[in-house]
């Protein structure tokens, strides 16, 4: 079968936010059935329905034959080794590391919807996923976010040690 291109949204406001995402990006790139093809810019923004510092975010685009659930637990054993706590929803956080996009495919299980459902809120998802893909965001979709404080921090370079040949 042939590996499935999957969006992740990475994000992080406490700590040392750079070093955790690239941390991360290391770890996916080295899953079982998983390639990681392409990393975005490392954007900084405002907290978004949330409280703390400044958030780095970025998104990756990975290629994986894992089925969604095995996926999902992998990336929660990367936000518990980074340190990650959940005192309350939308708590400032280690890492975060969502599932955005899974190729065409809509999802609804108790762990997992995809398309995330609040991600055409979100500058720091729209920004980066248009960055890694134009299509899969709209003119309007930018717009409908164009208020929100988000700032290019690094150019893509930031992550080329992670992403694979
Ligand atoms: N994540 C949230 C809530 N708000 N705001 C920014 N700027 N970046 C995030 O990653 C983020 C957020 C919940 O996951
Ligand atoms: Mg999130
Ligand atoms: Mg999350």
């Amino acid at each position: 079968m042939v590996a499935e291109r999957v969006y992740i949204g990475l994000g992080a406001n406490l700590g040392d936010r750079g070093e955790a995402l690239l941390q991360a990006l290391h770890r996916m790139a080295a899953l079982p059935q998983t390639r990681l093809c392409a990393v975005s810019s490392l954007y900084s923004s405002a907290p978004v329905d949330a409280s703390g510092p400044d958030y780095l975010n970025a998104v990756a685009a990975l290629e994986t034959h894992l089925a969604p659930e095995a996926l999902l637990q992998a990336l929660q054993a990367l936000e518990l080794a980074a340190g990650r706590e959940r005192p309350y929803r939308n708590a400032p956080r280690t890492l975060d590391l969502d599932v955005l996009l899974w190729g065409p495919r809509q999802l609804a299980t108790p762990a997992l919807t995809v398309p995330h459902p609040r991600m055409y809120e979100r500058a720091f998802v729209l920004l980066p996923l248009h960055e890694l893909d134009a299509h899969l965001v709209t003119a309007a979709q930018l717009a409908a976010v164009a208020g929100q404080r988000i700032a290019v921090a690094q150019d893509a370079r930031w992550a080329a040690s992670a992403v694979s040949a």
